[in-house]
């Protein structure tokens, strides 16, 4: 099956100027207006290229090509287009976008389908702004209630409802599971493993767990000046000594747990100010379900010592977590059939990213693509990955769909 390149560079390319910063990313967080200028994008080509468009109440976007038979389930395959703060212009656009190649190739050749195929643009896959991460896919698959996601607030105070409502993708389809023959996603790697092992595809074979945490930290705010060392109830200093514990628990536990402070909000912020409380994140993520919950509970011994050592009072929320999933040996299967017919190298891996194929794998059977990070960078504006990989990519998802979306 031939794909376009051309074609697919120049929507990759398009897609890329929405939200561009000024380091070769992208700003496109949740139901920003960016994330309205990609979705009515996508939902253009889709149409131009025959396809149905759907928003479900989550603003998740299905573009349904009919299948020859249309009772039966569809074959989803897609991504996200939201990104992080001055993220990479590859981080979900690519499954999104090589999936609408796929489905113009098709298109192209006049080749029917059995099954319906379905390209899904997941809402707020990414997470930092409505956290927790994969929100939509997690609604749908009923690992989170429609209610508690409308309800979450952004760190300016806007609520997910509001915002969805306000860019015009609050959709009435209700958001909730419903029969699905098979869902691969195509992804970056985001890692150094493919890049190392000089492989040019990643058989995506399951997908890691991860625990997000808040955890907060209450002092006494007070003058930086006539306050003497004894009398103080320093918040940022009980949470910086927390903090550095929480980069060592990796290394005590095992070799591939990786433990992450991204956030930090300290209060008030000020030069001469005692800080009174601050907040920050961490992030933990493994392939072993112990070895999570192990590493959870020394992150939080390290931040209960933490305080008691400043004479702190600590609050902990737990913002977000799934556990660690296998994907299907079916999917991967086709996957390697499909790699194999294009005589590329591959290598079978788990995700250590997270991603909506996690939900998915709760409906049926799935697994994902990867194809290389150059460096093994994403979530920076610096995130690359070749175009020929981006094409070998795109081939290896269109032969996988073609091949499922004909089975009887
Ligand atoms: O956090 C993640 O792994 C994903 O990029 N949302
Ligand atoms: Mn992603
Ligand atoms: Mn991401």
């Amino acid at each position: 099956m031939e794909t376009n390149a051309a074609r697919l560079q120049e929507s990759m390319e398009e897609m890329a100027r929405i939200g561009a910063t000024p380091g070769g990313g992208v700003h496109r967080l949740t139901l920003s207006d960016a994330d309205r200028e990609a979705r009515d994008l996508f939902a253009r080509w889709s149409k131009e290229a025959g396809l149905s468009v759907t928003v479900d109440e989550m603003g998740n976007m299905f573009a349904r090509r009919q299948g020859t038979d249309e009772s039966a389930p569809p074959v989803m395959t897609g991504s996200h287009l939201d990104s992080v703060p001055n993220g990479g212009r590859f981080d979900g656009a690519l499954g999104v976008l090589a999936a609408l190649e796929v489905v113009r190739s098709l298109n192209d050749a006049g080749t029917p389908t059995r099954h319906p195929i379905e390209i899904v643009n997941w809402t707020n896959e990414e997470g930092p702004r409505f956290p927790p991460s994969m929100l939509g896919s997690g609604v749908f698959a009923g690992a989170f209630q429609r209610d508690f996601a409308y309800s979450i607030q952004d760190a300016t105070g806007k609520k997910f409802f509001d915002e969805l409502e306000r860019i015009g993708y609050l959709g009435d389809l209700p958001c909730r599971r419903r029969p699905i023959a098979a869902y691969v996603e195509l992804h970056i790697e985001q890692g150094p493993a493919l890049i190392t092992e000089g492989k040019q595809i990643g058989v995506v074979e399951g997908i890691r767990g991860l625990t997000w945490l808040r955890i907060t930290m209450k002092g006494e705010r007070d003058h930086a000046g006539p306050t003497p060392m004894h009398m103080r109830r320093d918040a940022l200093a009980g949470a910086a000594r927390a903090i550095s514990a929480v980069r060592e628990i990796p290394g005590k536990l095992h070799p591939d747990l990786v433990a992450t402070v991204g956030e930090v909000n300290v209060s008030p912020n000020a030069i001469n100010v005692i800080p009174g409380q601050v907040t920050f994140s961490v992030d933990i993520r493994h392939e072993d379900e112990s070895i999570l919950k192990r590493a959870e509970e020394l992150v939080l011994q390290a931040a209960k010592d933490a305080a008691g050592w400043e004479g702190l009072d600590m609050e902990v929320d737990r913002i977000g977590g799934s556990s660690p999933m296998p994907f299907d040996a079916w999917i991967t299967a086709t996957i390697d059939d499909a790699c194999m017919k294009e005589g590329c190298s591959s290598l079978r891996m788990w995700s250590a990213a997270g991603h909506d194929a996690r939900y998915a794998a709760d409906l049926c059977p799935t697994a994902m693509i990867f194809t290389p990070s150059v460096g093994g960078k994403s979530h920076a504006e610096d995130e690359l990955t070749t175009w020929e990989d981006v094409f070998m990519g795109c081939r290896i998802l269109g032969r996988t769909i073609l091949s499922l979306a004909q089975q009887s």
